[in-house]
C-alpha cells in the first residue's frame, strides 16, 4: 500500500473578475458570486479561493480600492458557508481586509515578491499562505518565457520563498507551495513541471496545483476553456499520485470525485504484496 498518497484538499475557484480567462464576468455581481461559492461548497470543495484580479496573460492591474470593492462583500457572504476561505491577491490591505472578515489562507501569486507588508501580514496573522512561482508578471509573462532547467529553476525559487517567509517570521507549518502552472510557462515548461511535480513534493510543504481549465490543456485537446474539465482531472489525478495535495479548480464536483477514486485505488497494496498478506495469514 502506498501511504504516502495525502488526502486531495479540493479548492473552488471564485473569480469576482470581469476578465479572467475561463470565467471572467460571471460572477462579478456579489450575489452570483456567493451563490456560485455554496453551490462549490454543496459540491465538495473545502476552500474557496476568491480573487478580485485576473492574473490571464496580459492582464493589466487593478487599483486597491476596486480589488477590495468586488471582493470583500463575497468573502462576507460566504463566511459560515462550509469551506475555508482563501484570498487570492497580492496586496497586502486586500489580504488584511479579507482576513478580518473570515479569510484563513492568502494565495499570493507572487509569492511575497508584490508588496513589502504581506510578509509581516501572514507572520502576524499566523494564518495559511500559498507561494507560488511566477516569472515576470502578469502582463508580460507568457512572452518566451525560458528556463536553465524549468523544474529546478522552480523548485530554487521556491525553496528560496520558502525560507524568506520562515526568516520573515511565518511558521513553516503554514506554507504551501505552488509550481504556478500557466505562469509565465510554455506548454513544454507545464509538462515539465508536472511530470517531474514528485519534485516539488519532496520540498516537504503541502504542494498545490492550478491546472484548471489552462491554455496548455486546449493546445493539447482543441477544445475550448470551458470544456477542458477531462484534461484538468487527467493533470490533477497525475498531481495527487505524485504527492500535490490541494487542487485549484473551476470544475469541483468532477474533480472531488476523481481525486477520491484515484485516492483510493492508490492506497491499495500491490498485487504481489496483497498476496503475501493473505498467505501469511
Ligand atoms: N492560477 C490562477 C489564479 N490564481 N493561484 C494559485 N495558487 N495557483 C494557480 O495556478 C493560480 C492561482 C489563474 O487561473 P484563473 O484565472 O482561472 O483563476
Amino acid at each position: 500500500m502506498r501511504t504516502d498518497v495525502p488526502e486531495p484538499v479540493v479548492m473552488g475557484v471564485v473569480n469576482v473578475t470581469p476578465d479572467s480567462f475561463s470565467d471572467g464576468g460571471q460572477w462579478l455581481d456579489p450575489d452570483a458570486a456567493v451563490a456560485h461559492g455554496r453551490d462549490l461548497v454543496a459540491q465538495g470543495a473545502a476552500i474557496l479561493d476568491v480573487g478580485g484580479e485576473s492574473t490571464r496573460p496580459g492582464a493589466e492591474p487593478v487599483a486597491e480600492a476596486e480589488e477590495l470593492r468586488r471582493v470583500l462583500p463575497v468573502l462576507e457572504g460566504l463566511a459560515g458557508a462550509g469551506a475555508r476561505l482563501s484570498i487570492d491577491t497580492s496586496k497586502a490591505a486586500v489580504a488584511a481586509a479579507a482576513l478580518d472578515v473570515g479569510a484563513t489562507i492568502v494565495n499570493d501569486v507572487t509569492a511575497l515578491r508584490g508588496d513589502g507588508e504581506m510578509a509581516a501580514l501572514v507572520a502576524q496573522r499566523g494564518c495559511d499562505v500559498c507561494l507560488m512561482h511566477m516569472l515576470g508578471e502578469p502582463r508580460t509573462m507568457q512572452r518566451d518565457p525560458r528556463y536553465d532547467d524549468v523544474v529546478d529553476d522552480v523548485k530554487t525559487f521556491l525553496a528560496e520563498r520558502l525560507a524568506a517567509a520562515v526568516a520573515a517570521g511565518i511558521a513553516v507549518e503554514r506554507v504551501w507551495l505552488d509550481p504556478g502552472i500557466g505562469f509565465g510557462k510554455t506548454i513544454d515548461h507545464n509538462l515539465e513541471l508536472l511530470a517531474c511535480l514528485d519534485e516539488i513534493v519532496a520540498l516537504g510543504r503541502p504542494v498545490v496545483v492550478g491546472t484548471s481549465r489552462k491554455s496548455f490543456l486546449g493546445t493539447i485537446t482543441g477544445r475550448d476553456a470551458g470544456d477542458r474539465v477531462a484534461g484538468t482531472i487527467a493533470t490533477n489525478v497525475l498531481a495527487l499520485a505524485a504527492g500535490a495535495r490541494i487542487f485549484r479548480v473551476h470544475d469541483v464536483a468532477q474533480a472531488r470525485d476523481a481525486l477520491l477514486v484515484a485516492a483510493a485505488t492508490l492506497r491499495r497494496p500491490a498485487r504481489g504484496r496483497a498476496r503475501e498478506a493473505l498467505s501469511a495469514e
